[in-house]
């Protein structure tokens, strides 16, 4: 997640000082010769209170927080290993910057002189789309990542912006976006208090869940079952979590908006349609009862390869459960009806009743959350107000295609300039989108490429200047993106748990010097950075007859805000202001900064509630249950009704230790079953000749990797499967480790011509491949 769950925000500029290094949290603990701090892991979306122990400057160990309010005490492997991902002597220590053909290390002051001399001639030049943007993954991960991309990308006014949103969760965004006016609106299931939860494509106790913030759930779908709830889970393979399930659906990859579509189409013929409270708050029921005719479940049984009797039945115990969630996750997103899947994951708990009430799927509401608007009509979500220059890929939410990120760089057009330069912030595109041996020709052709990256990788390595952040127990710590995600509301925020190395820099103050470097300001105080975005806040607020600070003077609510840093007033400023904020004042009981450093453990602030119709943002101020770029795709999906692929299809799969792409130089996560290891039916594996362990040739659109085959009848026949971001054999990284064991690069299988249309997003699973065992 994610990632790209980024929102603008405009600025404007004032300075004011304030020290840039991260200031570190209060030891909670000591003997003599260590100590102990708190520190949200950032390793997942689960965001879990670590309590670490700490020996001069070094973690020496990690265990789980007993008495955060939120993840009380939980810990994954991931978590335990915080020490051995933060010393990881790969890291960079130092800038390093391009001086004849070789990455070099430098001072960050020639480091940013470099970047501004490097970026500002390809804006001056070709104009702001001739910078291509490209935010990675952890950057939903890090104070910075959620603070500074969107002043940087407001400044600079590019249309090039590029996420891992696009090879996840943006089918979701668009959804959203369309059903309830706001992209970011995205419901969750109530894990603590569901009757029944269907799980579609998504294996939490692998992934520890996306968009579902919820530490342990592993524990919190054992407790759903011990409660007499019911688990569903569909999913071609059969994870550890389908293992845990009432029910496991062994569906064919791609096909579960037929699926969900069918179970739909159930609800409406046997009259199950419930939508209880939220009536008088949906639009378009009877339109969509009739675009969904089609789509009886012995219509696309075939083509799920499910039973009739099966969709039925998953579609009668929905409705019966006294409450229910659905939840759709990766393998329902990265797909060719991501979008579609995402829509029909709503419309099934909005027509059961289920969507906004307790138990069911509902919206959080984070404490730097914008403060609520009464409710009424909104501006709606637009798609497609421009478009890619090479394949004409309409944006969604501000974005183009990940996928289309080589082509905007290596093809010329009649019209617009191609990218020219780039600013990656945690992105390792190379190895996490489609077609990297195409992306990593085209990034070694920029004019200029800048990289925020703690490693020098297979994408950093393109880079004339990499900044490394500091490690994470050197940083700040609070979950901006995942809080809007959460099964319980509460409020987090760590301090850095060891102060900042000398010669480091705070990755806060490396992205506001990137601001000031890319928009013409180099050499400004990076303060100025988040001075301008401050008073750019209040200005709006104090002119909102809805904020309770409207009338007031903002500067002297600039100068009312504490906190240590920049970033620390931020957060003060958002916390003030938002749901459950002091108002400056106005609520003497809210929260501030303040009051959130004097619970080190967070803030519980209670289980989710109803909100609607307050989080509506669409044109008519209802659900808009049958938007209309869903319904102009509903016909590709009822081709799909028809589809019968015959051969193999490859899917993804993620393990418990590991994580995307740059996790696999950390000796204690690597080894045992996280292997880049293809799974194969048993009965494929004779059909084909393949032995177990031995090297098996695939064979996708983009390219081939020989991988060796792992027999096991955990996949379902017809399917093998890969995990990502492995392919650690490029030169001229830095990665000592992964080197040993490079595994190969699943998304060259792709040639990333494979998009849901709607939301750009890349097909990742339920691709064509062709297996040959290599002799
Ligand atoms: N085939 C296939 N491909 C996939 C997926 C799949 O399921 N199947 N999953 C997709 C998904 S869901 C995602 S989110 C993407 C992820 O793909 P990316 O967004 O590329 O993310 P990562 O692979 O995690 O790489 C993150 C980069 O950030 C760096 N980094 C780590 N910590 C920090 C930090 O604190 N600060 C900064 N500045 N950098 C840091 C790492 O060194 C690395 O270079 O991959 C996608 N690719
Ligand atoms: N350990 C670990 N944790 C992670 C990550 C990691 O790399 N490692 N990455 C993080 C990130 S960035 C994300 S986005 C989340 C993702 O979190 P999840 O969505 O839970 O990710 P996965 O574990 O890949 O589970 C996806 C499941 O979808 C199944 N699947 C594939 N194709 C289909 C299909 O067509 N239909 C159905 N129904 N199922 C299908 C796969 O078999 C797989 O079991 O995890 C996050 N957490
Ligand atoms: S579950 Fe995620 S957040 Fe919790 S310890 Fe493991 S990696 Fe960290
Ligand atoms: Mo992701």
């Amino acid at each position: 997640m994610h990632t790209g769950r980024y929102a603008r925000r405009s600025p404007c500029v004032t300075a004011a000082a304030a020290t840039r290094e991260d200031p570190v949290s209060r030891t909670t603990g000591t003997t003599s010769d260590s100590r102990t701090a708190l520190r949200i892991c950032p390793l997942c979306e689960a965001t879990c209170g670590l309590t670490l122990t700490i020996e001069g400057t070094r973690v020496t160990g990690a265990r789980g927080d007993r008495e955060d309010v939120f993840s009380q005490g939980f810990i994954c492997p991931k978590g335990a290993s915080f020490g051995a991902v933060d010393a990881d002597p790969d890291r960079l220590r130092t800038p390093l910057v391009r001086r004849d053909g070789e990455l070099r290390e430098a001072t960050w002051e020639e480091a940013f002189d470099a970047v501004a001399a490097g970026l500002r001639p390809v804006v001056e030049r070709h104009g702001p789309h001739a910078v291509g943007v490209v935010l990675g993954n952890p950057n939903v991960h890090t104070m910075a990542g959620a603070l500074y991309p969107p002043v940087l990308l407001s400044a600079l006014g590019t249309h090039s912006l590029f996420t891992a949103s696009t090879v996840d969760q943006m089918p979701k965004h668009v959804s959203s976006g369309l059903l309830y006016g706001d992209a970011l609106a995205i419901p969750v299931p109530d894990l603590d208090r569901t009757d029944h939860l269907l799980l579609i494509g998504a294996n939490p106790l692998e992934s520890n869940g996306s968009l579902c913030t919820a530490p342990d759930f592993p524990g919190k779908l054992k407790a759903l079952r011990a409660r007499g709830g019911t688990l569903t889970v569909i999913d071609p393979r059969r994870t550890r979590t389908a293992r845990l399930a009432d029910r496991h659906v062994a569906i064919r990859p791609g096909t579960d908006a037929l699926l969900l579509a069918a179970m739909a189409h159930v609800l409406f013929e046997e009259k199950l349609v419930d939508l209880g409270d939220l009536a008088e708050r949906v639009e378009g029921i009877d339109e969509l009862g009739s675009a969904l005719r089609d789509f009886t479940p012995e219509a696309a049984s075939e083509a799920c390869d499910v039973p009739a009797g099966t969709i039925r039945a998953l579609a009668r115990e929905l409705a019966a459960a006294p409450t229910a969630a659905v939840y759709g996750r990766i393998g329902s997103c990265t797909v060719p009806h991501g979008t579609l899947a995402s829509w029909l994951v709503d419309v099934l708990n909005i027509l059961t009743g289920n969507l906004d009430r307790p138990g069911g799927a509902l919206f959080p509401q984070a404490a730097t959350d914008r403060a609520p608007r009464p409710a009424g009509p909104g501006r709606g979500f637009a798609l497609g107000r421009w478009h890619s220059r090479v394949s004409r890929h309409p944006e969604a939410k501000g974005e183009l295609p990940l996928s289309a990120l080589a082509e905007e760089i290596d093809t010329a057009t009649d019209e617009g300039t191609p990218v020219r330069a780039v600013i990656a912030v945690a992105a390792n595109p190379v190895l996490s989108a489609p077609d990297g041996d195409r992306l990593d020709k085209a990034l070694g052709t920029l004019d200029f490429m800048v990289s925020v990256d703690p490693y020098l990788n297979e994408t950093s390595r393109h880079a004339h200047v990499v900044l490394p952040p500091p490690p994470p127990s050197q940083s700040a710590h609070h979950d901006f993106a995942f809080n809007a995600f959460a099964v319980h509301n509460q409020v987090r925020y760590t301090r850095a748990a060891v102060p900042l190395e000398p010669g480091r820099m705070a990755e806060t103050e490396i992205l506001a010097r990137l601001v000031l470097a890319a928009t013409g300001m180099h050499g400004a105080d990076p303060s100025a950075v988040d001075s301008m975005v401050v008073d750019g806040t209040l200005a709006k607020a104090v002119d909102d007859p809805n904020s309770p600070v409207h009338g007031r003077d903002p500067g002297e609510l600039a100068a009312a805000l504490t906190g240590l840093t920049g970033p620390e007033r931020r957060l003060d400023m958002m916390l003030r202001l938002g749901p459950y904020g002091d108002g400056f004042g106005a609520r003497p009981d809210g929260l501030n900064l303040e009051k959130l450093l004097a619970h080190p453990h967070g803030i519980d602030l209670g289980p989710l509630r109803p909100r609607l119709p307050q989080v509506l943002k669409t044109r008519s101020g209802r659900v808009e249950l049958l938007p209309g770029p869903i319904a102009g795709d509903l016909p590709r999906l009822r081709d799909a009704l028809r589809e019968r692929p015959d051969g193999l299809v490859l899917v993804g799969r993620r393990h418990l230790r590991s994580n995307n792409s740059w996790m696999h130089n950390v000796p204690a996560l690597t080894g045992g079953s996280n292997r880049c290891s293809l799974h194969v039916h048993p009965e494929d594996a004779a059909r084909l000749g393949i032995a177990d362990g031995a090297p098996v040739r695939v064979k996708g659109a983009g390219g081939e990797v020989t991988a060796p085959a792992e027999i096991t009848d955990g996949v379902r026949r017809g399917v093998v499967s890969l995990p990502h971001g492995w392919g650690h054999d490029r030169p001229g990284t830095r990665l000592g480790h992964a080197a040993l064991d490079p595994g190969v690069n699943v998304n060259q299988l792709l040639d990333g011509s494979l998009l849901d249309p709607l939301s750009g997003t890349a097909v990742l699973n339920g691709i064509a491949v062709e297996l040959t065992p290599v002799t």
